[in-house]
């Protein structure tokens, strides 16, 4: 009695909005946020700062002029779009992060080689499973990668923002991801090859995504490389003989959004260590390069009375850049002069010298990074052991190997182009030269691992026409230990300037300490006048990125919502996917019990809510979330069975796994995506065998 006096006395209107909120709530809201920003502005808003408080806060911070306008270059209010997005590698974290610039904010991290459980990576979602499982290498499921170079899409040389391609230099594995909604479409282990490093790095319409080897793999003549299965003793002689590098050209189809093995070639190496590669346009289109290091083919091995490594491999005074003609050896494979070896064509080593395929330049000395200039005519080395960048003209190469101009052979047999011959300029820049971007005025920029700096120099014509060329003209301090940097479209017809982003390795006192494995420090830098000027540093405490890429954000142009019922890895509609169907179907299917589930997911439901199945049951689940609102993810979690899925808007995703612990088990949605969002549950209950 004494509850219903009370409650009578409640104002009238509470109660009644209060029924309305839940009502609304339990149909799903489905305005969802656009309420909430109604709200907002109903709110008067506080009167502007004065000059005066902004002054005062200055202070207060004890921040300097510069800091000022670091902060007003670089604050971009909610609401507001970044001007670029860049494409980060994640390094051992086996992602890629999305940040945007110049506000460097984080905006998504794309799981790619390592099981991610917010956007149910390889937690159950059969498509993630399947692709982790088709990217691994055949003798074990890998869930570890080490990405280093990210790579665009490109239409006419220039990126197209539609797909973005990331190696896995552990196990020489190229993923595919589409921006069309940031998700890995394709993972695929390179045949004949263990490790790569080359990048990923596209021909001009994006015909393949090119991929060179890091370190040599043993190789049987003829067979090539099988993991778990090529052996050859490791001696010196050995490896000279029977260990192999590898550049690979993988057919993309943009379609799909797979990789066509079957459409791909590949081409061996001699046993150096093969770096950085990069495919040209323009004067250097249908070639591509590939710097190495290694060219004493040392294997280290401190315990037997070699040098280590470390010694060993920096005796040269030069190492080769490849020079490989691309389009001629698409040719030569259509010829039917490739051999077929583990599932791909193969350019022997013979047939790429024979045929006119593989060329070498002297480059000094242990180098990194391989770098095209907009005009698509230089081609830049950072010097790494040598406190110089090297830059190649394109003319003058092909002018040289077309006046079979050599100064011999390497032990293989590969053509040495003369250095002078191909040589257009050596930049004196600073210690440890590592990868070069380049702006919209005809500048390039180094990255200076050993004396932390970045260093800006002219190019030469066409790039750049004024009457300085090659020639230092700016540099700045970078904290510490850079290894690549990026700049907005740069290796394209049309770098755009701007910014920089110095991608650091060390940030030492740069941050808080957060312990002894410290964040990256990514240092955002203002190359828009004549001195670069130093805007913010931002920590990364994901992974450690290698390279990354930065395009125009307006480039990008990604679905909101799926239509319903999608199958996010070929956004056609889901095979099981059947409208309005709900429901538990058990049957027997090829000897064994599978409990089949349809169930869909929407503010603040799942259905079926209660799933029996007996003990040893294959569930498999498609789940449909069948929300049309922007921005309504679900996800689904059993607990104590390791399942974790996400369903984006329109989304269906078969889950599967195998009841074999009996028992009721609660399974709900993980997104706070409702008020009732806790009461969206229920209960698998799995009956014992
Ligand atoms: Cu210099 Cu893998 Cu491009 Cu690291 S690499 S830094
Ligand atoms: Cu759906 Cu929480």
């Amino acid at each position: 009695m004494g509850v219903e006096k009370k409650e009578k006395s409640q104002p009238k209107e509470n109660k009644v909005s209060r029924r309305g909120f839940i009502a609304a709530a339990v149909a799903g809201l489905a305005v969802g946020g656009a309420a909430g920003f109604g709200l907002s502005r109903l709110i008067t808003p506080a009167a502007p700062p004065t000059l005066r408080q902004v002054e005062d806060i200055i202070k207060q911070r004890n921040l300097q002029p510069a800091h000022v306008v670091s902060a007003l270059k670089t604050y971009v209010p909610g609401g507001m779009p970044d001007e670029f997005l860049m494409f980060s590698s994640g390094g051992h974290s086996g992602q890629v992060m999305v940040i945007g610039v110049p506000s460097m904010r984080i905006y998504r991290i794309i799981a790619v080689f390592t099981p991610e459980p917010w956007q149910g990576y390889g937690y159950g979602d059969v498509k993630t499973m399947k692709l982790l499982e088709k990217g691994s290498n055949g003798i074990r499921f890998l869930t570890c990668g080490d990405t280093h170079h990210p790579e665009i899409s490109r239409t006419n040389a220039e990126y197209d923002g539609e797909w973005l391609f990331i190696g896995d230099k552990l196990n020489a594995r190229k993923a595919a991801i589409s921006l069309k909604d940031f998700e890995t479409k394709d993972i695929v282990k390179l045949p004949n090859t263990q490790t790569q490093h080359g990048g990923a790095c596209a021909t001009p319409n994006t015909e393949y995504v090119a991929c060179g080897s890091q370190f040599a793999a043993p190789w049987e003549p003829g067979k090539g490389y099988k993991p778990g299965k090529t052996y050859v003793k490791l001696t010196e002689q050995n490896f000279k003989e029977y260990f192999r590098g590898t550049t690979t050209f993988l057919r993309f189809d943009r379609k799909r959004g797979k990789f066509d093995l079957a459409n791909s070639f590949q081409i061996e190496l001699p046993p150096y260590m093969q770096d950085l590669e990069i495919a040209g346009w323009g004067p250097s289109d249908g070639w591509a390069f590939l710097n190495s290091i290694n060219t004493e083919l040392a294997i280290g091995g401190v315990l037997e009375g070699r040098p280590p490594l470390e010694i060993a491999a920096s005796q040269n005074d030069f190492d080769y850049l490849h020079i490989i003609n691309w389009k001629k050896a698409e040719q030569v494979v259509r010829q039917g002069k490739a051999k077929e070896m583990n599932g791909i064509k193969v350019i022997t080593l013979e047939t790429a010298i024979k045929e006119g395929i593989l060329f070498f330049a002297p480059e000094p000395k242990s180098p990194h990074g391989c770098d095209i200039t907009a005009s698509g005519r230089y081609i830049v080395i950072g010097g790494k052991l040598e406190p110089l960048v090297t830059v190649y003209d394109i003319e003058k190469i092909k002018r040289a190997i077309a006046d079979q101009r050599f100064q011999g052979e390497d032990p293989y047999g590969v053509p040495v182009l003369r250095f002078e011959d191909v040589k257009a300029a050596q930049i004196e820049v600073g210690l440890g030269p590592l990868h070069d971007e380049f702006d919209d005025k005809g500048h390039g920029y180094v990255s200076c691992f050993i004396s932390n700096e970045v260093v800006k120099y002219t190019l030469g014509p066409p790039d750049y026409t004024g009457d300085k060329p090659f020639q230092v003209v700016d540099r700045i301090p970078i904290h510490y230990n850079i290894g690549h940097l990026a700049t907005p479209e740069s290796n394209s017809p049309t770098p755009k300037g701007k910014y920089l982003v110095a991608l650091n390795k060390w940030s030492v006192d740069r941050f808080m300490n957060v312990g002894p494995l410290l964040p990256q420090n990514f240092q955002l830098i203002d190359i828009s006048g004549e001195k670069m000027q130093l805007l913010y540093d931002m920590p990364i405490g994901i992974g450690e990125p290698h390279y990354a890429k930065m395009i125009s954000a307006d480039k990008v142009k990604p679905i909101s919502v799926y239509e319903l019922g999608t199958d996010p890895e070929t956004f056609q509609r889901h095979a099981k996917y059947v409208e309005g169907k709900v429901g538990v179907e058990r049957r027997q299917e090829d000897g064994r019990w599978v409990t089949e589930v349809w169930m869909t997911e929407v503010r603040s439901t799942i259905t079926p809510d209660i799933i029996r199945c007996k003990q040893g049951d294959l569930l498999r689940l498609h789940i449909t979330n069948i929300e049309t609102t922007k921005d309504a993810t679900h996800a689904f979690a059993v607990a104590e069975y390791n399942i974790m899925a996400s369903l984006e808007p329109g989304e269906t995703a078969t889950v599967e796994f195998v009841a074999d612990k009996p028992g009721v088990y609660a399974f709900y949605c993980v997104e706070f995506c409702s008020p009732l969002h806790l009461e969206m549950a229920g209960w698998l209950e799995v009956e014992p065998a």
